[in-house]
């Protein structure tokens, strides 16, 4: 029997690329090396599932090769795509600590921040994993070249910034200039999920043809939900609002629909993709557990924050519970960390109203 044709996700790209007349492609370039970056994860994390050996990284593979930790293995193959891709100045990712340069000659005009390989704990257990990305335009970019310049031209008070290095400071940029963000889940299918600002979608990898093919088009989050997120073995750690809403919840009240159940599975992508899809909300927030992390567990960059994009394109919302939206927050450090509540939206003004408690 013939295949049903499918919206391939280059294809979808294009689309989007057609929409702006003044699109130079960068974008969609940038995009599609990634998701060849997020295909050879994803054939390397189904390996893992099978073969159970390559959590422990200094073990050697058939070929006489030292076998990478997975998350080691995600970091590389991003870190080594993207640097020659020619459409970004500047990297960050959860695995190193400093920026991460582009080869000398490939500088272009976006940033990339990702956690190549979300859920640590779950690597080596078979339990669904994530990368993460969020992009920006570098700060250092003027715009357009003046009328009767071209972008290789230096014009008095203008001058191009692609083909120079990008900093830590273009990097440094709150959620609400993202121009991108995403996320793939390696789970039962690989899923690609991402927004450019216009709406959400979702692709699901063919393994036999190695293709994105569109499944979940213009995603929304239910406005409402009966699913709650959070590791409750943090609840001693957490101040009195925060128990509070949790007990609340918890509390039977068949009219506003509780209890509501508790899904939790220690995987951020996992967790906010089924909220995505089901309705939900899911909370890290900040507790006293650890004196070096008063403001919750989460990064800005390259967890919250793309995550936070993607809600909102899909009807939801992401606030710290302590009167800030994820997407407003201005960096100041690539690796800062920052209490994170997203999903659905009535969810998330009940959460906040019971955050914002002063008793
Ligand atoms: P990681 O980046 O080291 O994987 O940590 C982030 C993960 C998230 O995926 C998940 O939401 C959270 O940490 C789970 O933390 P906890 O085990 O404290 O519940
Ligand atoms: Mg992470």
């Amino acid at each position: 029997m013939d295949r049903p044709l499918g919206i391939t996700v280059s294809r979808h790209i294009m689309d989007l690329q057609r929409m702006h007349p003044e699109a130079t492609g960068d974008l969609s370039g940038l995009l599609s090396e990634l998701i060849v970056a997020a295909k050879t994860i994803s054939a390397e994390v189904n390996m893992a599932g099978l073969a159970d050996v390559l959590g422990m990284s200094g073990k050697t593979n058939i070929q006489g090769e030292e076998v990478q930790k997975l998350d080691e293995f995600a970091n590389n193959t991003i870190k080594r795509r993207m640097a020659r891709c020619g459409y970004i100045c500047v990297m960050t990712s959860e695995e190193e600590e400093g920026i991460i340069p582009v080869t000398d000659g490939y500088e272009g005009k976006y940033t990339l921040a990702f956690d190549p390989l979300d859920g640590s704990s779950n690597i080596d257990v078979n339990v669904n994993i994530g990368t993460i990305f969020s992009i920006h335009r570098r700060k250092s970019d003027h715009g357009k070249p003046p009328m009767g310049r071209r972008s290789t031209d230096v014009a008095e008070g203008w001058e191009p910034a692609q083909g120079k290095p990008g900093s830590e400071e273009d990097l440094l940029q709150a959620g609400r200039d993202q121009v991108a963000a995403g996320y793939i889940i390696y789970g039962s299918s690989t899923m690609l999920v991402f927004t450019t600002g216009e709406g959400v979608y979702g692709f699901t990898l063919d393994p036999s043809v190695g293709e994105f093919f569109l499944s979940h088009p213009e995603i929304k989050i239910p406005e409402r939900s009966k699913y709650f997120s959070v590791n409750e073995g943090n609840y001693c750690y957490w101040d009195e609002n925060m128990r509070r809403y949790i007990d609340h919840l918890k509390q039977n009240d068949k009219e506003s629909g509780r209890p509501y159940s508790s899904r939790y599975i220690g995987s951020l992508v996992a967790d906010f993709h089924r909220n995505l899809i089901t309705g939900g909300i899911f909370l890290y927030p900040k507790d006293n557990k650890s004196p070096d992390k008063p403001t919750g567990k989460l990064r800005l960059l390259y967890e919250a924050a793309p995550l936070a994009f993607i809600v909102e394109q899909a009807g939801g919302r992401a606030i710290t519970g302590d009167g800030r939206e994820i997407m407003d927050i201005e960096p100041d450090q690539l690796h800062q960390r920052v209490p994170l509540i997203i999903g659905s939206r009535y969810d998330l003004d009940e959460a906040e109203a019971f955050l914002a408690c002063r008793k």
